[in-house]
């Protein structure tokens, strides 16, 4: 079907980028989507590609102009284990450069904007099994605060201005394709590439620290499905709880033992330990599912099965 959206993807080369652009692509056609990063990345061999800084507000309307941009999705942001060693820049980073984006939609220079929230937005004092939508937040981390005061924005710039932004709180994410970077669920794709490459990993949180996952193709199905729900379907203008399934270091240990029996994992618990406490073990997200028929896919075993069946296949 033929498309209107002219698609920019900020933030494109990372974890959930990478995945992104490669869906939308597929969905929207490789003329309507735009990858941009703060430098030049292979990306730009495989369709169109900018480097924008999006603390660049002129150099960013530059190129929203050029390509005549009608959707962006703002993955730019440092993660929470990244944010802890550099505070301030991750505020002016994950507050300014939203900002920047509601601004211009503000403006009606673009449609709609999608912007990543996290389960860090809930805080030590928040109840941890299966988190409500709405519920005590008070998050302890950087990254969480800044995401917080983004979901406030988020729902203030629709009130106040009509600006059509939608948002997810997303778990730990757990992809095959794309390396993370900077977040404190990293471990969980550490785990695997270790598992195949060395038999064994030593985990950075402790063997009990249940955190809420979720397996790339379902993340994927969630962004692109949240932004193509009608306007009216999307009640909740913060951002959405969503959810996988929940599992620790030693249930996914025992997990990955069904392929790898010989696998071994040791723990030693630094920094991210704290953060890891201070977060949900497991996400009600009801609401994503009565309000625009949000329902996941994988399972911690479908999800272990696929990620080794693939990075098996991407070895040999
Ligand atoms: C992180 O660990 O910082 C992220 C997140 C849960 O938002 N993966």
């Amino acid at each position: 079907m033929p498309t209107t959206d002219k698609i920019l993807v900020i933030g494109s080369s990372g974890q959930l980028g990478t995945e992104l652009v490669q869906n939308l692509r597929s969905v929207y056609g490789l003329e309507n989507v735009i990858a941009s990063d703060i430098k030049m990345t292979d990306q730009a061999k495989e369709g169109l590609f900018e480097v924008v800084d999006v603390l660049n507000a002129a150099g960013l309307l530059e190129v929203i102009k050029k390509h005549g941009v009608t959707q962006v999705y703002l993955l730019a942001a440092l993660l929470s284990a990244t944010a802890e060693k550099n505070p301030k820049f991750a505020w002016d980073l994950n507050m300014n450069g939203l900002l920047n984006v509601l601004d211009l939609a503000k403006e009606k220079i673009i449609q709609k904007i999608y912007w990543p929230s996290s389960i860090a937005v809930f805080g030590p004092n928040t109840p941890k099994q299966n988190t409500p939508q709405f519920t005590i937040m008070e998050p302890s981390t950087v990254y969480g605060i800044s995401k917080q005061a983004g979901e406030r924005w988020c729902e203030y710039y629709f009130n106040k201005y009509a600006v059509d932004v939608r948002s997810l709180r997303y778990p730990g994410l757990i992809g095959w394709k794309s390396a993370p970077g900077g977040g404190t669920t990293d471990y969980a794709v550490h785990i695997f590439h270790e598992a195949l490459k060395s038999g064994s990993y030593e985990c950075f949180l402790s063997e009990n620290s249940t955190l809420p996952m979720m397996y790339m193709p379902d993340a994927i199905k969630a962004t692109i499905g949240i932004m193509q729900a009608d306007a009216d379907k999307i009640k909740i203008r913060s951002s959405y709880n969503l959810a996988g399934f929940s599992f620790s270091p030693k249930e996914i240990a025992h997990e990955i033992r069904n392929h790898i029996p010989d696998f071994t994992i040791t723990y030693k618990p630094d920094s991210r330990q704290q953060i890891a406490d201070s977060w949900p073990q497991s996400i009600d997200a009801s609401r994503a599912g009565q309000d625009w028929g949000w329902k996941p896919e994988f399972d911690l075993a479908g999800m272990t099965a696929d990620m080794i069946r693939n990075l098996k296949g991407k070895k040999s």
